[in-house]
């Protein structure tokens, strides 16, 4: 191999590797009250039956159909970043309903896939992975107050994100409201990805480029 596509190779092996993952927000609702960075709909509520599935004893919950939104200042630099949150689908909510996720006003999930009950298909739809138990009836399983049937979701979204700045909006526009249905999220945590500065790879790149040199010499 080349001195050189050895160097280039290496190169791009150490930024992907060295990526530095930050977390720069998390909340579990664990301990109240809400911080100014929440605005919006939404208050800190029991989270009931979903205790189970890692809402602890409290999430934000949103009975209406108007906007939570978290906002975020001073992100130190990156490139990408991933949101992710636990999803708590409430109540009647009707597969065909619309569920809206956007971060700094591009949607990630702009969708009528959202919903707890469909007969036949026994699963909740939204955004992320559906994690609590298929559902067999409109009340089975209950995992709240009320007697309908309640389902919860993991959400994870990556997509590039430089800004040091970020506004989070979550809503379900055509909800019918709590009792009959509503949605609340948990452990919402926003991590950012920087990769290293160009200085900082021209340094290990040479570095290792010398290491390169020193094992070929040995040979
Ligand atoms: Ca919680
Ligand atoms: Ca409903």
């Amino acid at each position: 191999m080349h001195f050189k596509s050895l160097l280039l190779s290496t190169t791009l092996g150490l930024s992907a590797l060295s990526a530095q993952a930050v977390t720069a927000y998390s909340q579990d609702f664990e301990s109240g009250p809400l911080g100014t960075e929440w605005s919006g709909a939404g208050t800190i509520q029991g989270s009931q039956g979903l205790s189970a599935f890692g809402f602890g004893q409290l999430h934000l919950k949103n009975d209406g159909s108007s906007t939570t939104q978290l906002n975020l200042t001073g992100l130190a630099a990156h490139t990408t970043m991933t949101l992710s949150f636990s999803l708590a689908i409430w109540d009647s909510a009707d597969l065909g309903d619309l569920f809206q996720v956007a971060v700094d006003g591009n949607f990630l999930f702009n969708s009528t896939d959202f919903g707890n009950y469909y007969p036949g298909d026994n699963i909740s739809h939204g955004p992320g992975v559906h994690i609590t138990a298929p559902f067999t009836d409109f009340n089975t399983p209950n995992y709240g107050y009320n007697s309908y049937h309640d389902a919860a979701q993991t959400v994870s979204f990556t997509f590039a994100h430089s800004a040091s700045t970020m506004q989070f909006n979550i809503q379900y526009p055509s909800s019918q409201g709590a009792p009959d249905e509503a949605f609340g999220i948990d452990n919402v945590m926003v991590v950012t990805n920087a990769v290293p500065e160009p200085g900082t790879y021209a340094m290990m790149a040479a570095g290792l480029g010398l290491l390169g040199l020193a094992r070929r010499r040995r040979s």
